[in-house]
């Protein structure tokens, strides 16, 4: 039975289409930069936004029409659902998706009865992955809705929670690597604090990193080659998210010896609530060699919290990709949307409407970024402002070869440093918008 009986696949069809429901720029077999579009952009669809997302609001109660629900979580349902997703991303022409375990599938009473749930799905979605050819770019774990976790997980002052949350990452973890899962996420739901008084800060995050590198070991254990991500975020639920920003991640995954273990999954929303561009958070991975993969969503600047809207602003897009273009892409990672329809956007259509419209400000920042870097207009300029550094006195200190008082003997006979140039930010960002 189809669930979405009005839509037909959706198709390429050019800038120029009246089509609501067509890509405009999206065109998966398109060469940009020797690549396909499909393979530089690896777009990803959430379940838990897409196929869970209710509606609901602090203020209000679910809106959404999802004719496929019955109303209850079990396991019938969660079945359905499958069944749901794998039409739309075929229509979609999705080629990933990503999951927490329980938006795949319902809770049970014990941790034993939970699992087998999950199998009874996972092996329904395994079927469907080879059906269509949709593949798991990345799995991960909810180690923050059950009450159980309200003082965290791997943080958690009470070590039965801690015990409890890596057996559901273990298991987690086995079914992504069931799935051939690319990645497997971290982000850290309930880790963090509201309050130092009663937060062991120091004790917390050794207990995180631990669970890391144990997590780490299982992985190794069972033959999982997917890439380990965190997700940085700043605050929400808590006060103070320990994973705040790409710096802070890299500085922890330096302190505790978890490089070659985790890269990064940047998110645009959590670069705005960190008080960062998502330009900055991704460069700041990337320069590590960190940049993993991308939740790709909006915030929006008026409101102080997650809203979590598909990104169509293609400045935006053009910004991320200059950045993933120039590391070379994200493979294995990929362009997940961590993004939700608004509640008074409630119809199935309007999933549609919003995950073209994503998949065509990436795939437009995509042609426009491969654009400017074709003239190396950017490139120039940077190369440029930066000569100074390419012979002479810049040489030789950037090559080791000069201490304080040869700075100073330099300097005493030069008398004044050569004159600046002009930033010219202004005609820059011209040029950038004559690309626009
Ligand atoms: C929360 C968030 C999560 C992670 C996966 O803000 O972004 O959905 O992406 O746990
Ligand atoms: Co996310």
């Amino acid at each position: 039975m189809a669930y979405f009986p009005d839509i037909e696949r959706i198709q390429f069809e050019g800038p120029t289409t009246k089509n609501d429901l067509a890509f405009r720029h999206y065109n998966p077999d398109e060469i940009v930069e020797g690549k396909k579009m499909k393979e530089l952009l690896r777009f990803a669809v959430a379940y838990w936004h897409t196929f869970r997302g209710t509606g609901v609001d602090p203020f209000g109660a679910p809106t959404m029409q999802r004719p496929w629900e019955d109303g209850t979580d079990s396991v019938d349902n969660a079945l359905r659902r499958v069944d749901v997703a794998f039409e739309f991303m075929e229509k979609l022409q999705a080629p990933f998706y990503c999951f927490h375990d329980r938006d795949i599938a319902p809770e049970g009473a014990t941790l034993a009865e939970s699992n087998a749930i999950l199998d009874r799905i996972v092996e329904k979605l395994k079927a469907e992955q080879k059906r269509t050819g949709i593949k798991l770019l990345w799995g991960t774990a909810n180690l923050f809705s059950n009450p159980r976790y309200m003082h965290g997980a791997a943080t958690s002052c009470n070590a039965d929670v801690y015990a409890f949350a890596a057996a559901q990452v273990k298991k987690a973890i086995e079914v992504t690597k069931e799935l051939g899962g690319a990645n497997y996420v971290f982000w850290g739901g309930r880790e963090g604090y509201h309050n130092l008084y009663n937060t062991d800060m120091r004790r917390e995050l050794d207990h995180l990193a631990k669970f890391l590198h144990l997590a780490h070991d299982h992985a190794k254990s069972i033959g999982f080659k997917g890439q380990f991500l965190i997700e940085p975020k700043p605050k929400e639920p808590t006060k103070h998210q320990y994973d705040f920003d790409s710096a802070t991640c890299l500085n922890f995954i330096r302190q505790y010896g978890l490089e070659g273990i985790c890269k990064l999954n940047v998110e645009t929303n959590h670069a705005t609530l960190a008080g960062h561009t998502m330009m900055h958070e991704l460069q700041v991975a990337s320069d590590a060699d960190a940049l993993g993969s991308i939740d790709a969503n909006t915030g929006d600047l008026m409101l102080g919290w997650d809203t979590d809207q598909f990104p169509t602003d293609i400045y935006l897009t053009t910004q991320c990709m200059l950045v993933i273009l120039a590391q070379g892409g994200l493979a294995p990672g990929g362009v997940n949307f961590d993004a939700k329809v608004r509640r008074e956007s409630f119809e199935p259509v309007d999933l549609f409407h919003a995950h073209i419209g994503g998949m065509d400000a990436f795939a437009r920042g995509l042609k426009i970024a491969a654009a400017i870097r074709k003239d190396g207009v950017l490139k120039d300029i940077v190369k440029h402002r930066y000569r100074s550094w390419d012979g002479g006195i810049g040489k030789k200190i950037e090559k080791g070869k000069a201490s304080f008082a040869d700075l100073e003997a330099y300097m005493l006979k030069k008398g004044n440093p050569d004159p600046n140039d002009s930033g010219r930010q202004e005609l820059i960002e011209n040029i950038i918008n004559r690309y626009l």
